[in-house]
């Protein structure tokens, strides 16, 4: 891709409507743009990190044997009458008539519509677990949209669902979606800690927030620090390594602002361990039994007897998490943002100096971006004629995580690269390829 053909909107100051840093970056650069009161359009930029967000998620849920499907944004106001949530949710739900004056809804959440797909297509307990999931449009109508997609009305959203014959059972599921979320978000180079939380308009008595640490994060945080170093990284899916897994991070003091309880937090935690900081939601999973499947009339025969199914549901916030991403990756003070490689629009930035009457770097970088992309790395040449400092700042905000400088200093096959953040090293093409490869592989 070339960057005089791309549509990468850069913006010359910040937007002074942006409060917070993944706001400001996410307009300077030209990654979204606001449509009206929080819904916005996604451009190139921010649509390729939210894809590549999405594709990850897909992964992990895949992993763990969960099945995909797609329902659609506009639902009936019917299912959401017979679960009783219709007058519940209140003005959060956009309500649409359609042309024969049938009540319609965005849908905010799909435990409704999931619920009226598993009864009329499951009857036997032989079939169960059944997990599902889509990454779809959600509209919360929220009161005070602000930091642009962080919390926004439209936003895009993983939710999985499960259906279970015993409480026992779904627990294990809960737990194969504990553990799927603490895979998911360390692909996005993310830290994010489980903490029990409140069940809000879901519903149910069990529940976990995941949560990344912020100073502009929204949640509040009550935790013992010892938590970040529990491992996940060997646990087989089995129930019993699931069970051991949720209880090595339950066993720390973790929860969020409406859970929390100071007597409880001071007895628990000792005083060096206590973090009470900020944090971003990413991602939030509820256990609620028969909350739906009873009203909803969602049973399956087990030896002739008809058992209610027991549900939970489990939510990433995608769109989100290019924000969360930003936050936890952008450097205010050298205004240096550096995407995770597993995210990242662009793995290399092919930077040519170029004079009016000598193209011969532009052709080199040409044939530099031909070789990586043939080892698939994805780069993007810088061929407009701003000179090499405007264009190493300009990427240094855009993040991309590695640059490749084609100018006075290149001597022979050796070319100029540097991490976005770190030193410049004079190296052969070849080498550059591997060192990308490597960062790729991590
Ligand atoms: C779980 C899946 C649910 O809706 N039903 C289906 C359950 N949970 S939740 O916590 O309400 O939302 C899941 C995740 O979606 C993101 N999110 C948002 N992102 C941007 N703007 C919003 N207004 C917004 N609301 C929720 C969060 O990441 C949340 O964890």
């Amino acid at each position: 891709m070339f960057f005089s053909k791309s549509f990468i909107p850069i913006l010359k100051n910040n937007p002074s409507e942006a409060k917070i840093k993944s706001h400001q970056l996410m307009l300077r650069v030209g990654m979204i743009k606001q449509s009206s009161a929080g819904i916005y359009s996604w451009l190139p930029l921010g649509f390729k990190v939210m894809k590549k967000i999405e594709q990850i998620v897909r992964e992990e849920q895949d992993r763990v044997g969960v099945q995909e499907i797609l329902m659609p944004t506009i639902q009936s106001s019917e299912i959401w009458k017979e679960s009783g949530r219709y007058e519940d949710y209140g003005e959060e739900m956009l309500r649409i008539k359609d042309r024969q004056n049938r009540e319609m809804l965005y849908g905010p959440t799909n435990e409704e519509l999931v619920t009226e797909i598993f009864r009329s297509s499951f009857k036997s307990y032989k079939s169960l677990p059944q997990l599902l999931y889509h990454i779809q449009w959600k509209f919360r109508d929220e009161l005070r949209p602000r930091f642009g997609i962080m919390r926004c009305r439209e936003f895009y959203m993983k939710d999985a669902y499960s259906f279970d014959l015993t409480d026992d059972d779904a627990i294990f599921s809960y737990n194969k979606f504990f553990l799927s979320y603490l895979k998911t978000f360390k692909r996005l180079n993310l830290s994010a800690i489980p903490m029990a939380a409140d069940t809000g308009p879901i519903g149910g008595n069990l529940s976990h927030e995941f949560i990344i640490l912020a100073d502009t994060g929204e949640s509040k945080i009550y935790t013992d620090k010892r938590i970040f170093d529990v491992d996940s990284s060997k646990t087989i899916l089995d129930k019993e390594s699931l069970g051991v897994l949720r209880k090595q991070y339950e066993k720390f003091y973790s929860v969020t602002d409406e859970k929390f309880n100071k007597d409880e937090f001071e007895k628990s935690v000792a005083e060096e361990y206590r973090v009470n900081t900020k944090g971003i939601e990413v991602g939030h999973i509820f256990y609620f039994g028969d909350k739906y499947s009873k009203p909803m009339n969602a049973a399956v025969d087990f030896n002739g007897k008809k058992e209610f199914v027991k549900m939970g549901s489990y939510g990433i916030g995608v769109s989100r998490l290019v924000g969360a991403i930003i936050e936890a990756k952008y450097n205010d003070t050298d205004g240096i943002m550096k995407w995770p490689m597993s995210v990242t629009p662009y793995d290399c930035a092919i930077i040519p100096m170029i004079n009016k009457n000598d193209k011969s770097n532009l052709e080199k970088s040409i044939k530099v971006h031909e070789f990586l992309k043939s080892k698939n790395i994805e780069t993007i040449i810088d061929d407009t004629d701003e000179n090499i400092s405007a264009k190493i700042k300009k990427f240094n905000l855009i993040g991309i995580p590695y640059q490749l400088i084609i100018g006075s200093k290149s001597e022979g096959n050796l070319y100029e690269f540097k991490e976005v953040d770190g030193e410049t090293q004079k190296l052969k093409v070849e080498d550059i390829c591997s060192q990308i490869i490597k960062a790729k592989q991590n």
